[in-house]
């Protein structure tokens, strides 16, 4: 047996809907429905998500927009501001991170977080939870609802049970009691046929389930059957899985026409590599290996790559290298289509300056360098991105770019 885990379960409420509520104070407390243009009666496509107001009415996400307008023609239709609602996912995000690192984003508006060692900092788990979604409320003017469980499933189970604005505790010697008057179409794996065969074997709970014979559960449903009986005593071993690091930085830029003029291709080289360098000082990241990529008008794509015993940061020395990346990619006479940059093998900016370099002025010259960069970001922040360019990428026009 594994030592106890704290699991917990953050889904914000009504998402969408909250957030359009939350920005036009003249939409609360009225059903609102966000998704696709009804066009009276006649519009295609489906509802994204909608109030709690609007659910009265029967109206829910992924139903045809037409039956939401139906059941409720009154309601304030709202299109998608994927935008809005993605800024207050990275904000929640970063409240989550003040709480535990161990985070597992599982949609825009959910997540998994592993408390198990933080509790104690918090005055236990419930105390944990309860700032957490006041944080939540506080901060983003949202209400999120949570589940707190020794496993994932539960945990999920749980922040459903009382939403909006639910918080639900669910001690480890609870977990059973818990689960057993629950439908067990909650448990995870339980889809609609499973289900129905399951009733039709007369179990309609999760303690129906638990208390079902396993050897008969597995001649039923063979491997999963064993599954189902560990489910529905509420044994889920799955670990909170945060994703990984970022593990490179770039950018890249379609041409409006493909181009072979170089005055054009270095300018866009250049601001590719300001915004890079930009986005690295950012995130505090220095990184070795400078990638340059290059698409020709017959769309083979070529790319080179030049692995530094120093770190780049500066987007002066990042150019130079994506340069001569861009001189090593055989073009054979083609037009270029699209051209990127992008830094890998990152190593923390604290290590930037090696005690033991070999060259001071090389030293006071990247000193001399990073200020200015600095001081360029600090403008960029306060004016935006286009405010203030360095020399060669004046030329070019502002189009389109892609960022990864
Ligand atoms: P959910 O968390 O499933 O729903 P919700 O946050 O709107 O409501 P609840 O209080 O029940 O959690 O989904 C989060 C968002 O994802 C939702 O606001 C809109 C979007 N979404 C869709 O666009 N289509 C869908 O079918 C679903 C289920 C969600
Ligand atoms: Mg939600």
């Amino acid at each position: 047996m594994s030592a106890e885990r704290t699991i917990m379960h953050v889904d914000m409420d009504a998402f969408f809907a909250a957030v359009e509520q939350r920005d036009r104070p003249e939409l609360r407390g009225v059903p609102v429905v966000v998704g696709a243009d009804p066009k009276e009666g006649k519009g295609r496509g489906v509802v994204s998500t909608c109030s709690y107001e609007a659910r009265t009415f029967g109206i829910h996400s992924a139903q045809p927009i037409r039956e939401a307008y139906r059941r409720c023609p009154a309601a304030a239709f709202l299109p998608v501001r994927m935008d809005a609602y993605a800024e207050a996912s990275r904000q929640i995000r970063g409240i989550f991170e003040e709480f535990t690192p161990d985070v597992e984003p599982v949609s825009i508006d959910e997540a998994f977080l592993d408390v198990t060692r933080s509790c104690h900092l918090f005055g236990g788990k419930r105390p944990l939870a309860e700032q957490l979604q006041a944080r939540v409320e506080e901060r983003t003017r949202l209400t999120a609802s949570l589940g707190v469980a020794p496993c994932k499933m539960v945990a999920k189970i749980a922040s459903d049970l009382r939403k909006p604005r639910g918080l639900v505790v669910v001690e480890p010697t609870q977990v059973e009691a818990f689960l057993r008057p629950l439908a067990v179409g909650r448990l995870w794996g339980v889809g609609t046929r499973t289900r129905e065969a399951l009733e039709g074997m007369g179990i309609r709970t999760i303690g129906d389930l638990a208390a079902s014979d396993p050897a008969e559960l597995a001649r039923r449903f063979g491997k999963h059957g064993e599954a189902l009986a560990d489910l529905a005593h509420g044994r889920d071993q799955r670990p909170v899985e945060v994703p990984d690091e970022t593990k490179s930085i770039g950018n890249e830029h379609t041409f409006e026409r493909d181009t072979a003029d170089p005055r054009l291709i270095a300018a866009t080289l250049m601001e590719l590599c300001e915004n890079v360098a930009y986005r690295l000082r950012h995130a505090a990241l220095r990184g070795r290996t400078v990638t340059t990529k290059v698409r020709l008008d017959d769309f083979t794509t070529l790319t080179r790559a030049t692995t530094l015993e120093r770190p780049v940061a500066t987007a002066t020395r990042l150019y130079q290298v994506a340069q001569e990346n861009f001189r090593r990619a055989p073009a054979r006479g083609h037009d270029i289509r699209l051209v990127g940059v992008s830094v890998s093998s990152f190593t923390p900016r604290a290590r930037q300056l090696s005690l033991f370099d070999d060259s001071q002025a090389r030293r006071s010259r990247e000193r001399r360098q990073q200020r200015l960069d600095e001081a360029i970001d600090r403008i960029k922040d306060r004016f935006g991105r286009t405010a203030l360019r360095q020399g060669t990428s004046l030329d070019r026009p502002a189009e389109d770019d892609e960022t990864h």
